[in-house]
């Protein structure tokens, strides 16, 4: 791994699950402050100045942070498992969104549907490669299609995240076909 995906990676880790890892806070909605989350992070023996935050920020493949207007503050778009509001979108979802899994999860899927697990919602996409690159993460892939339009129609709330992932908080066994996987 290079060495800026690497920063970004620890990054996510603060931002996202633990900031007390670089020794810092987040606000309500996921603000950190950006002089101290470079201080915090440089304490943990990274070398880290706002020239490479600005760079990782910009680059990162997921555009997974955003900065405030001013540059003072930073957050992660999504993937949360502190119990934080970064004011997603509420929005009308496609017919059909996919998530990726492993196929050692899809026995306990078949039975109690998708669940956030450790995060605050189910992440979804729009398509196939990218459920399958999430999926591979965990093990054998297996996609699943969700009839997101269908559970829209039947009241569940769907919010499309900064950086174009879809969340919900769970998706019942009605509401989805194993598309790949056994
Ligand atoms: C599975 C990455 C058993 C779920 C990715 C998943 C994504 C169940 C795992 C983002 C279950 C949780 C999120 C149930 C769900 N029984 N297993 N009832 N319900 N699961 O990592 O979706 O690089 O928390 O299928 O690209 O894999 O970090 O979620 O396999 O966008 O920016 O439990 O994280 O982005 O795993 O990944 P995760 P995820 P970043």
């Amino acid at each position: 791994m290079e060495k800026q995906d690497r920063l970004s990676v620890f990054i996510s880790l603060v931002l996202r699950h633990d900031p007390g890892a670089a020794g810092i806070r987040v606000d309500e909605h996921g603000w950190a402050d950006v002089e101290e989350l470079i201080r915090g992070i440089r304490g943990t023996g990274r070398m880290i100045d706002r020239g490479i935050l600005e760079e990782i920020v910009a680059t990162d493949k997921k555009q997974r942070y955003s900065f405030n207007a001013d540059k003072t503050l930073i957050r992660a778009n999504q993937g949360h498992s502190i119990p934080v509001d970064v004011e997603l979108k509420q929005e009308k979802p496609p017919e059909l969104l996919y998530h990726g899994t492993a196929e050692r999860f899809l026995d306990s899927i078949r039975r109690e549907g998708l669940k956030p697990m450790s995060r605050l919602y189910v992440h979804l996409s729009r398509d196939i490669q990218t459920a399958e690159a999430v999926g591979k993460r965990h093990g054998k892939p297996a996609i699943l299609k969700v009839h997101s339009g269908k559970m829209h129609q039947d009241g569940y709330p769907f919010y499309l995240s900064e950086n174009g992932v879809w969340l919900t908080k769970k998706v019942g066994t009605e509401y989805f076909d194993i598309e790949t996987g056994k």
